[in-house]
């Protein structure tokens, strides 16, 4: 074993490298990333010391309890139990339906920490400096010009606090690009002026088009309940794939650059024409999710929305089945299954 390797498993007992072992991850022994030898020593020091590691535990936790339960607020006072999208008056992200997404969120809500307490650090110097410094209540200003200790502190205090931000940042985006297992499905996404092309990678490829929901067509859709199928967000035929299943998805276009965007999954990738982008979720909730195209592609770029239905393994097996002879017939028949069980667990409420 080498040196490196030793040291790398010492910084990845960190808590925020948690999820190393799940993925796989080592950021040290990832060929092309250059880690200065400084890096190595702080972190390796900082995870060496038990109680700092188990008070920033602690101090994350709470954290993250408020911001939990401000996302479960606001996921509980959306209508609808099993659609995820946004709400009004959200100031946080939507419930996360993957690991990955959780990861973010996590990141998200570390990261915050910081940030409120250096706007509370500055806010405190600025009100300290106008109060004591004041000309009535310090007539005579210190002519001092150098102090060697605070221009240390001034400076190495951020590149630490870089540094341990930039340390899970890293890890994080090294675990988006490194799919934990083998892909079981592989759906292709192209982005068009102005929907998306689905198509299924299996024996028999099944391939449609996922458009936005026109008002008039609503009726006819069996999508009246606007709650489940809202405004801007529903589609005619959803993007339907398995729980607690690796799904890879190929993203491309046919015309301008689009992006494939789903925030429950944590899931964000340009769709540019002539090039394949992956990238790969794994659901872990059935229900009905949304997500827009995020890159800005014309005129009707606010209207080429993406919806995906998670189901059961054996309610997508069936459907595949079906929609390789009859799309919208497949659709309805799920979609009364699907609905008829909503049912059923808002009325056992
Ligand atoms: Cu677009």
């Amino acid at each position: 074993m080498s040196a490196c390797a030793q040291k790398c498993r010492t910084v990845s007992s960190a808590p925020f490298l948690r999820r190393e072992k799940e993925y796989g991850l080592n950021l040290l022994e990832t060929v092309g990333i250059p880690v200065p030898a400084l890096f190595v020593i702080l972190v390796g020091a900082a995870a060496r010391n038990w109680e700092t590691k188990r008070a920033m535990r602690n101090f994350l936790a709470n954290a993250k309890f408020l911001a939990s339960a401000g996302a479960a607020i606001a996921f509980f006072a959306s209508t609808s139990a099993h659609a995820d999208q946004p709400v009004n008056w959200e100031t946080g992200f939507q419930a996360p339906a993957t690991d990955m997404m959780r990861q973010i969120e996590w990141f998200g809500n570390y990261t915050f920490v910081y940030i409120v307490i250096i706007t509370l650090l500055v806010l405190f110097l600025l009100a300290y400096c106008i109060v004591r410094f004041r000309a009535s209540a310090n007539p005579v200003p210190s002519k001092t010009s150098h102090n060697t200790l605070i221009e240390v502190i001034w400076t190495v205090g951020p590149v630490v606090v870089l540094l341990l931000i930039a340390i899970p940042s890293f890890q994080l985006l090294t675990a988006q690009y490194t799919p934990p297992e083998e892909a079981k499905l592989t759906v292709k996404a192209t982005g068009n002026q102005w929907n998306w092309d689905y198509e299924y990678q299996t024996d028999n490829t099944l391939t449609f088009n996922s458009a936005i929901l026109q008002d008039g067509d609503r009726a006819k859709a069996g999508k009246e309940d606007r709650k489940v199928y809202p405004r801007l967000l529903a589609v005619d035929n959803e993007l339907v794939v398995p729980v607690n299943t690796m799904t890879r998805v190929l993203v491309t276009a046919t015309d301008v650059i689009h992006s494939f965007a789903m925030p429950s999954f944590g899931i964000k990738i340009d769709a540019v024409p002539g090039r394949t982008n992956e990238t790969w979720f794994k659901a872990e909730k059935e229900g009905l999710y949304y997500g827009q195209c995020s890159q800005l592609c014309g005129k009707d770029h606010a209207f080429m929305p993406i919806a995906i239905r998670v189901v059961s393994d054996a309610q997508f097996k069936t459907w595949l089945a079906a929609a390789k002879t009859d799309l919208p017939g497949a659709n309805k028949t799920l979609m009364a299954e699907v609905d008829g069980q909503n049912k059923v667990a808002a009325a056992g409420n």
